[in-house]
């Protein structure tokens, strides 16, 4: 009987050990950063953000103006939209790269 328990506890150890690979997988997510819109310069490919802190460069939350790659569509954003967005660097500078409505 120790025998099947053993086999037992190996399995809900195995169990476990999956859902917390699961969890850690779904944790390193895409560094989607919360801002809202202040003003959208579409035909400069630029929009200024009022952003929460972005880790990649240490940046507090601040308002400040971002390029966006050439992707990166601003047409269906106005001022006071909640949004998320992802940046990469770019000749030291940040670039948005992704953008979409928070929902
Ligand atoms: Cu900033």
């Amino acid at each position: 009987m120790w025998h099947s328990n053993s086999r037992l506890l190996a399995l809900v150890k195995l169990l476990a050990l999956s859902a917390g690979l699961m969890v850690s997988v779904a944790h390193a997510g895409p560094p989607w950063i919360a801002a809202k819109v202040v003003k959208v310069e579409a035909d400069k490919s630029r929009v200024v953000l009022d952003h929460q802190r972005i880790e990649l460069v240490k940046m507090d939350a601040m308002t400040m103006p971002f390029k966006v790659l050439p992707g990166v569509k601003l047409d269906g954003f106005k001022p006071g939209d909640k949004v998320r967005f992802m940046v990469e660097l770019k000749n030291d500078h940040l670039v948005i790269d992704a953008m979409e409505l928070a929902k």
